[in-house]
């Protein structure tokens, strides 16, 4: 483990190394073993490599849409078995049309988790209250995120998940409604063909959704970042993933705020 001087000497040079492994990791759809076990770094190291490892993507050409909350339910944490809420950042890259075919040869190992997406309507430039939330918001969308750890059989700890920019890979959202009024308590259906594979309340996500981008204003703040008006912000799972295989319809939805959909190819 690197301490001290040591890891202040080589600091840089092994952010960069390892935020590269993990960018090759997804780019080339390789898994990879975890890294922080090997080399001890912290949960602050741990958004440095991820914050260096989006750069490589932002270097490549890919735009910055928003941020995504992860762990924000019981129900992913102890799928996981963490405890601590993370966030990661979101590229266009990462954007499915809703209603389209995902080629599944562009993940390792993906799953699936229901959502809900917030668009923002002003720069978030400061941490939140729950009563000012709403105020920043353009509207709310069904979501679901395509979740693909980086990591050999999707096994990761703390560290890792967050230097793994919280295993983001994939969103699909659907209509925005303006009306973010009360999103405390509705039903969250999952389907595969069809068939129920998840099922949940949108309180699951804590306790209110809208906590979530409290939680997103705070984090964006500490880091020293502005999020655009525009952006998006995916709440968080409300129940725990479930894995993708070819030729499925997917498909949530929200009570109150309808439907989205895609097809696995
Ligand atoms: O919604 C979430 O809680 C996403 C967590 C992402 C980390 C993972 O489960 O791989």
């Amino acid at each position: 483990m690197l301490r001290g001087a040591d890891w202040q000497g080589v600091r840089a040079s092994l952010i960069a190394e390892l935020a590269a492994t993990l960018d090759d990791a997804a780019r080339l759809r390789r898994e990879t073993d975890p890294l922080a076990p090997v080399h001890g770094f912290t949960l602050e190291q741990a958004y440095e490599i991820q914050r260096a490892s989006i750069a490589l993507r932002h270097g490549r050409g890919e735009k910055p849409v928003g941020v995504k909350l992860g762990f924000t339910s019981r129900a992913k944490m102890v799928q996981m078995g963490v405890d601590s809420l993370i966030w990661g950042l979101l590229t266009d890259a990462m954007l499915y049309e809703e209603g389209a075919t995902v080629p599944l040869d562009h993940f390792i190992h993906p799953r699936v988790e229901p959502e809900l997406c917030f668009l923002t309507s002003r720069p978030i430039d400061r941490p939140l209250t729950l009563l000012e939330a709403a105020g920043y918001l353009a509207g709310v969308a069904p979501a679901m995120e395509i979740i693909d750890s980086r990591f050999r059989n999707f096994k990761f700890n703390l560290e890792d998940v967050v230097a793994d920019n919280c295993s983001s890979a994939g969103v699909v959202v659907g209509e925005f409604s303006p009306d973010v009024g009360d999103l405390a308590n509705r039903g969250v259906t999952m389907r595969f063909n069809g068939r129920p594979v998840a099922m949940g309340s949108t309180g699951a996500i804590l306790g209110n959704p809208l906590r979530s981008v409290v939680q997103a204003s705070r984090l964006a703040s500490a880091a020293g970042l502005t999020l655009p008006a525009g952006s998006l912000i995916m709440a968080g799972a409300a129940t725990a993933a479930e894995a993708l295989a070819p030729g499925l319809h997917v498909s949530v939805d929200i009570g109150g705020l309808g439907r989205a959909e895609f097809t696995t190819g």
